[in-house]
């Protein structure tokens, strides 16, 4: 089993109900260790160049207005498989379509406030750690 990072945002929807902790919990849960952490506002730069690999769809506007809306909980987290243990986590992208236990399912309102982000792969989780982490 490879041990990975992955970089986890608790976005500004699940931040504002207060639900960071029982969020981490999950993560502990499941053998995910918190190696860095950092609550922060994006700036509007910050959250385009996260996304930037959605600057041409349609919901990228709505996104990074989302993603400004209010603080965000940052964090890298490391584990057997975090990559995919995380993403099974977080549940689909739309909670309406996210598993019954799932963070988006028990957390997040709509596919746009959708409670979490995860890296979708290793390669990608270590440019998105670096992009907010210094080693
Ligand atoms: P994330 O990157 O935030 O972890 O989410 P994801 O991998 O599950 O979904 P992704 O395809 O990477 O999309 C990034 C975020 O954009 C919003 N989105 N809206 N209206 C739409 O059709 C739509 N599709 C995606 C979501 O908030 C999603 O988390
Ligand atoms: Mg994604």
């Amino acid at each position: 089993m490879a041990i990975e990072r992955t970089l986890s945002i608790i976005k500004p929807d699940a931040v504002a109900k207060n639900v960071i902790g029982q969020i981490y919990s999950r993560f502990e849960g499941a053998g995910l260790k918190i190696v860095a952490a950092r609550m922060t506002q994006l700036s509007r730069e910050q959250a385009e160049g996260f996304y930037a690999a959605h600057k041409e769809r349609g919901f990228f506007k709505d996104l990074v207005d989302f993603m400004v809306s209010g603080p965000v909980m940052i964090q890298a987290l490391e584990g057997e498989n975090a990559v995919a243990v995380h993403r099974d986590l977080m549940g689909a992208t739309d909670p309406k379509k996210a598993d019954k236990g799932t963070i988006r399912a028990d957390f997040a309102d709509s596919i746009d406030a959708n409670a979490v982000h995860g890296s979708d792969a290793v390669d990608a989780a270590a440019i998105e750690i670096a992009y907010f982490f210094s080693k």
